[in-house]
């Protein structure tokens, strides 16, 4: 069972196709259904970092409210957008900016069907909290759903995203955009937002929808303060440890205008949003939400290209970085490591964690290129029940060293992660020690 698990959870990650936005690959696959029925995971469909252009077919939102109302400047938007290396273009037919009131289905769907007509055969992603309006947008070739209420708006949404098979986005938000701003409190904001997409992304896969399908998006601006809105940003990578790939919207969001200098601002520039952006991505994000697409794309391309030339042959495991990485994640053994005496005493559960980088050989499909998986399992066994550590860091170090001595890796990371650490009889969900090794280290 807990191989079955194992092997279930083995994700191969196939090389970066070098640019950052990969709507090049247009030409040579179809959207309207093609990849969705190929059930591409996420994180392959869109490379880190995408961009999402946004289209608002509305006369109110926030910052293009009005500009693309008409179908005709909606379409060639989204085109230019598309263009100018946006992986995929969010057509939205209602206004979610604090203060927003409600549209009908009926309205809704008067503003976004003629673009998205408009738009067949191209990369499209519907921003609807509307199942009607979903399905139509998925019948007329949508592959994602963005739903800010993280389906808990239309209680027919998840039904749709799962029986169709598409992307899926959940987003935090507390209260509704009528009352989000008034007041917003946390006792500490990323956790209470890790635990609300936690807590979604469970609900959206007992209704169906495949993990594998869904990214997260942290909301900003939805029912928070700007310092909110920054120690979001700031602390995104303890998001990414919920495991999916993060979509973060700060294009041109007041947060930006307030931190420039403007208590009142409603919105915020281009310049701003694109060194949120920047600054985002660097922290883990993996699509970001645009209205500047050029901007965004060139900056984000630039800082992909940085942040995989930092990373050098002490870390390959960057984003954008070549090669294949192959996942084994959760591998469960007990053992009786730590300080604490009833640690040594009695077994408690360890939680191993592996990204092996295998060269480019390993994507031939002969199994005599590939690692051999159990025997990896098995050696990971071997060293935790060889000797008692006391430290989670010499435990992750011995298992990167054996792998690394002794598997085809070019690279391996290793985390060990105790659940339910208890240092100071406070809770934590887990303590955990990385490494990572080359053969040869
Ligand atoms: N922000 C807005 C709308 N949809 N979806 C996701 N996933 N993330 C976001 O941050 C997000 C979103 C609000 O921005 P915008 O669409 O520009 O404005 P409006 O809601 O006024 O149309």
């Amino acid at each position: 069972m807990l191989l079955l698990a194992w092997l279930w959870s083995c994700r191969v990650v196939p090389p970066s196709k070098g640019r950052s936005t990969n709507h090049g690959r247009l030409g040579e696959v179809n959207y309207r259904g093609a990849v969705i029925a190929a059930g591409v995971p996420i994180e392959e469909r869109f490379s880190r970092p995408s961009v999402m252009g946004i289209v608002n077919v509305t006369p109110d939102s926030f910052s293009d409210g009005g500009a693309n109302l008409d179908p005709d400047d909606a379409v060639s938007t989204a085109r230019r957008m598309l263009e100018e290396g946006a992986a995929i273009v969010d057509v939205g037919g209602e206004s979610t900016r604090p203060g927003a009131t409600a549209v009908s289905l009926g309205e809704e769907l008067r503003r976004v069907i003629p673009a998205l007509e408009g738009l067949a055969g191209l990369p499209v992603s519907i921003d609807t909290s509307k199942a009607d309006v979903a399905r139509r947008a998925l019948e007329l070739g949508a592959e994602l759903v963005n739903d800010v209420t993280a389906l808990r708006g239309d209680p027919a949404l998840a039904d749709v995203v799962a029986e169709s098979g598409a992307y899926l986005c959940l987003v935090h938000m507390r209260g509704t955009p009528r009352t989000m701003q008034t007041d917003p409190r946390y006792e500490d904001v990323v956790s209470e937002v890790a635990a609300f997409l936690e807590e979604r992304l469970r609900f959206a896969v007992s209704a169906g929808v495949r993990e594998e399908r869904i990214c997260l998006d942290p909301g900003i601006g939805f029912g928070k303060s700007v310092r909110h809105n920054l120690e979001l940003l700031h602390r995104l990578g303890e998001l990414a440890t919920l495991g999916r790939p993060l979509l973060v919207g700060l294009s041109r969001k007041s947060v930006l205008g307030r931190v420039a200098g403007d208590p009142g601002a409603r919105t915020g520039t281009a310049a701003a949003s694109l060194g949120a952006a920047v600054s985002a991505f660097e922290r883990g994000a993996w699509i970001l939400r645009v209205h500047d697409v050029r901007g965004h794309v060139e900056a984000l391309e630039v800082a992909r290209a940085v942040a995989a030339a930092a990373a050098g042959p002490r870390s390959s495991f960057a984003p954008g970085s070549r090669g294949v990485t192959l996942e084994l994640r959760g591998l469960e053994i007990p053992g009786r490591h730590g300080v604490e005496e009833h640690e040594l005493e009695r077994e408690q559960p360890f939680l191993y964690d592996l990204w092996l980088q295998v060269s480019d050989a390993a994507l031939s499909d002969r199994i005599e290129d590939a690692v051999d998986y159990r025997a990896v399992a098995e050696r990971v066994r071997a060293v935790s029940a060889g000797h008692q550590y006391s430290l989670l860091e010499a435990l992750a170090a011995a298992v990167a060293d054996a792998v690394a001595a002794e598997f085809p890796v070019e690279r391996v990371r290793v985390r060990v992660r105790k659940p339910r650490a208890r240092p100071a009889g406070l809770t934590l969900e887990y303590s955990a020690a990385t490494v990572e090794r080359a053969p040869g280290d």
